[in-house]
């Protein structure tokens, strides 16, 4: 069944989170609300037993490794990611960088069909491999927000799923490779403090750290999942950043900022990075469930009351879409569209 139990779990001198769990073969009720706590808490959770077959998520980890076990120039034949393609170290239009390259794409089969013919020597298997992984990570996708519906009590309850269901949905999908850092020259220095780890100062390495930057997730919910290799940390609302141990098993799934306004800022998109390590390579697959550009959200009537006004003005993907790309990775973009 499902464990909900966020246990900070004490790994050396810095503290792990245990993510609340979903167990998707549970019973329904129970995972719906155990969803919408983890939602309002964590904005974070890990999904089970999720039922896409784990020869799909293999396939698609091998064409990756392929991929970015290129060289150089020709892993840039897949062109730069404005908005589509090979990106190396530039996140955003905006000058922010990390210790990351990726591979961004459109989800629509037609489009990864035509991008896989810059990418691969086998563009079929390519494609029919990222097509296959993205059709079943969105069916994820779409079970969990009916659920957390569900366990809203919203009268309609594909009110979150339908927009990712549709086919003008702007969901993005995204391979990324974060390579292992040059091992420090001896003697080793003396682990990090707490207060250097958080601050991102740990001596232990004169490299740069970061490999994807802090930021939230502007779209709906992001499914993400990752070799057995750790680097993701979430901010929790006291400030302190934990790292959240991989599992390559399991998804990691996340609100994003349009339903934490969807949900009158019940549900928090909370602010999440990404670290390199110095040991081997971590490679992470991230499906992003967008509405369509023309979608309008605006916060359903039932998530509105004298106690819970409306926090956020109506908008569209477009707009908000707009107001991510010309802000820098780790700005806050909701606040431009909250009323109150
Ligand atoms: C964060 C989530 C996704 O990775 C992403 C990122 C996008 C990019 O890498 O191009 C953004 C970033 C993300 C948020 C703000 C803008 C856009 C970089 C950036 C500075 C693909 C997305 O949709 O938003």
């Amino acid at each position: 069944m499902v464990v909900a139990s966020p246990t900070p779990v004490c790994s050396d001198r810095i503290q792990d989170i245990e993510l609340p769990v979903i167990d998707l073969s549970g019973e329904r009720s129970k995972m719906s609300s155990l969803i919408v706590k983890a939602c309002e808490e964590y904005g974070f959770f890990k999904v089970i037993n999720h039922g896409v077959p784990l020869d799909v998520i293999a396939k698609l980890e091998q064409e990756s490794i392929s991929f970015f076990s290129k060289s150089l120039s020709e892993k840039e034949k897949a062109g730069p990611a404005i908005p589509f393609g090979y990106g190396c170290k530039n996140i955003g239009f905006n000058g922010d960088l990390g210790e990351v390259e990726y591979l961004l794409l459109n989800t629509n089969p037609h489009s990864i069909a035509q991008r896989s013919k810059t990418i691969s020597n086998d563009p079929r298997r390519f494609s029919s491999a990222v097509c296959g992984y993205i059709e079943a990570v969105r069916g994820v996708a779409c079970e969990l927000l009916d659920l957390m519906a569900e366990g809203l009590w919203v009268p309609d309850t594909s009110v979150f799923s339908k927009l990712i269901m549709d086919v003008d949905s702007d969901s993005i999908f995204r391979l990324n490779h974060y390579p292992p850092l040059p091992l420090s020259p001896s003697p080793p220095p003396p682990p990090p403090s707490m207060e250097d780890y958080n601050n991102n100062k740990d001596k232990s390495s004169n490299k740069p750290k970061v490999g994807f930057g802090e930021h939230s997730d502007p779209q709906i919910l992001t499914i993400l999942r990752s070799n057995d290799v750790p680097g993701l940390q979430i901010s929790l609302n006291n400030g302190l950043w934990v790292p959240v141990p991989p599992d390559p098993t399991a998804f990691c799934v996340n609100v994003g900022d349009v339903l934490q306004a969807m949900t009158n800022g019940r549900f928090v998109s909370v602010r999440h990075k990404a670290l390199s390590n110095s040991y081997k390579s971590r490679l992470s697959m991230a499906y992003f469930a967008a509405p369509p550009l023309h979608a309008r959200i605006s916060v359903p009537v039932d998530m509105v009351s004298p106690l819970r006004p409306c926090l956020y003005r109506p908008f569209t993907w477009a707009e908000f879409k707009k107001a991510a790309y010309s802000l820098r990775l780790g700005d806050s973009r909701l606040d431009l569209f909250r009323i109150q």
